[in-house]
Parts: structure tokens; sequence; C-alpha cells
């Protein structure tokens, strides 16, 4: 057991390196509260990659020609890829994989609230590359910088890969904000069901965030919600603007003196009720990779049967 002062001794050349940038690894010292708040983020963002493959997939079958189709396919096999090095990351602090998604499964960890909203046009796969994937992004930038490195390594190539699906998506959203009435309308009404919700991905209000000083201090996070949330809008708006769409905010303002965009207030209880299960889609969506591992066990039972055949025979050679 380490005493009392060797505890404190560790904690602070820990939070010594952290200050220093040095990069934490999976060997390395770290509080036990540190390794918890990391396996906490990583395997909700993990479950948020592999959930978040849901809405996209109900298009694929419906893409409207085969280009779309094609590279819908590839973006939603991306996000299981960023899903499983997300996994990978969370083993290396110690985390039990099974259990890990055993928890998404039950309903006991949490995965982003966006995915809890239905698609209900193609011009959803539009808003989802362009808000949500940009929205990802802007999030996730800044965690290439983590300071543990597993999981700022893991975001470099992720960040790579997003960056193509918020093209993508924008350049779905744009052709159909230059098409038909009809496809401009649609390309609004996935703009205005959209919109609010992308907003709500950066978490809650800087006021109401338990996890972001601790986080920030121990520069997993680099910049707080609200930052992020801001930095995002100021993007964003100009983009809408750029394309003839209107984002669904009476209260969006340019402010001179600060050269920021000033915005409506988000509807706090509605994500909070969708981070709490009650959203329009948080059952299907579990309910959905519930049964995915479910149909998938005679894979597994086969693989695994398939190995140990194989070692066995390996060992009676060896005999
Ligand atoms: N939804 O104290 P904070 C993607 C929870 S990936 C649900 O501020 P923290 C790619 C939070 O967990 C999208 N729950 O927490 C893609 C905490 O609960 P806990 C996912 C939320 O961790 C695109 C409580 O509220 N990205 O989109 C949400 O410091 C297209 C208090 O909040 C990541 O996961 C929410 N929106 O900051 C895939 C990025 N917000 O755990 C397919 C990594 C907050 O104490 C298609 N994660 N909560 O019970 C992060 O950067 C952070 O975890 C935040 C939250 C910023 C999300």
């Amino acid at each position: 057991m380490e005493k009392a002062q060797d505890i404190l001794e560790l904690e602070r050349r820990f939070q010594e390196k952290i200050d220093n940038d040095i990069r934490i690894e999976p060997n390395d010292w770290m509080p036990d509260a540190y390794r918890k708040t990391l396996i906490r983020q990583i395997s909700q963002h993990a479950h948020s990659e592999i959930v978040g493959m849901l809405p996209e997939g109900n298009w694929i079958t419906r893409a409207p020609n085969l280009r779309r189709k094609a590279v819908l396919l590839a973006k939603v096999q991306d996000e299981a890829g960023h899903g499983l090095y997300l996994y990978s990351a969370c083993e290396t602090l110690g985390a039990d994989r099974e259990e890990t998604i055993d928890d998404l499964h039950s309903g006991k960890a949490k995965y982003s609230s966006i995915f809890n909203y239905p698609t209900l046009s193609w011009a959803d796969m539009g808003a989802i590359g362009w808000l949500v994937d940009g929205a990802a992004i802007m999030n996730q930038v800044p965690l290439c910088r983590c300071s543990y490195g597993p999981y700022a390594r893991a975001m470099v190539r992720v960040c790579k890969e997003e960056s193509f699906h918020q093209r993508q998506g924008f350049e779905i959203i744009s052709k159909l904000a230059q098409g038909s009435p009809e496809q401009k309308e649609m390309a609004q009404d996935a703009l205005n069901r959209f919109w609010w919700p992308s907003l709500m991905m950066f978490g809650p209000s800087d006021d109401d965030s338990p996890n972001s000083a601790q986080s920030m201090k121990w520069k997993i996070k680099r910049n707080s919600n609200d930052e992020l949330r801001q930095l995002f809008v100021d993007v964003t708006v100009p983009q809408a603007e750029m394309i003839g769409l209107k984002i669904p905010d009476n209260d969006l303002k340019w402010n001179e003196a600060t050269q920021h965009y000033e915005f409506g207030e988000i509807d706090w209880t509605e994500f909070w009720e969708v981070v709490k299960g009650n959203g329009p889609c948080n059952y299907e969506r579990v309910e959905t990779r519930r049964k995915a591992k479910e149909n998938g066990e005679w894979v597994r039972a086969a693989a695994v049967a398939y190995a140990e055949k194989k070692k066995n025979k390996e060992l009676a050679v060896e005999a």
C-alpha cells in the first residue's frame, strides 16, 4: 500500500507533468479520479460513435443515388472505426470492453444526446454531416491535445475523418438548398430540427457543468463547453447565410463589440430529459444495439470455437 505522503508526492509529480504538457501514458502513475474521469468520458464518446451510426444508417438503403450511397456507407463505417479506437483507448486504462458495452445496453452509460433524434428525410444526412460532425470537430480538435496519450492520438485520426464528414454533409445540404423549392424546404426543415440539439452536444453551460473545472485542470478538456459552443455558432451562422438557410433562432444577432454572435436560450429541460433517457429515440437506439449484440452471439461463439480448435491442433503437433 502506498503511504499517504507517497501518494501526495505522486500526485504532485503527476500534476507537474500535466502543467508542463507532458503526456500521461497507460503505464504511468495516475490518480484514481483521473483514470475514472477518462474512462467515463472516453467510453461515453465511444458509445456516441457507435450509436451515432444508427440515425444515418437508417438512410443507406434510401440514398438518392449510387455516389451518395457509397459516401454515406463509408462515413458510417468510419464512425464504427472511431468507436473501436475509443474502446481500445478505454482498455488502456484498465476498463473491460464487454462491461463497458453492457453498461450501454443496460441504460447505465450515457452517449451523446444528439443521436436520440430521428432522421426523417434525406436532408437530415446533410444536416448531420454539416452540424453534428461540425460540432463534433469543434469539440474534438482540442482533445488532440488532451493530457492522456492514447486518447489524444486517437483524436488526431478521428478529426481528419470528421472533417471529411462535415464537408460531405455541407455538400448535401447546400445542393438541396440550391435545388427546387421542395428541396430547399427539406433542407430548412432539417436545419430547424437539428440546430438546437447540435448546440446541446457541447454539454451543459459552464455554470452547470460539474466535471469541467477538474477536467480542465488535468488538461483532459482544453476549453469549456460554452467556449466551444460559441465558436461553433460563430463558424456555422455564416455558412447557413451563404447557402440561403435561416438559423431557427429569433434572438440570433452579431455583436460588433464582442465579435461574436449572441444566440437564444437553449432548452435545458429538453436537454436533460434526453440525457436521462426520455428523448424521442432513446429506447429504440439502445434496443437496436442490444439486439445487434444478441444477433452476433453465434459469430463470436464460432470464432472462439475455431480459435480453440486451432490451438488444440497446434498443441497436438508440438506433442
Ligand atoms: N449528451 O460536466 P459535464 C460525434 C453529460 S461524437 C449526453 O459538462 P463533461 C461523432 C456528461 O456526460 C459526440 N450527455 O461533462 C459522430 C455528464 O454526465 P456524467 C460525442 C451529456 O464530460 C458524428 C453531465 O452531462 N462527443 O458526434 C452531454 O466534462 C456524426 C455533465 O456534463 C464526445 O463524447 C450530451 N451532449 O463534458 C458520430 C466528445 N453533454 O458523465 C456519428 C468527448 C454532457 O457526469 C455521426 N466528450 N453530458 O454522468 C466531451 O468532450 C465531454 O464529455 C462533453 C461533456 C463536452 C460532451
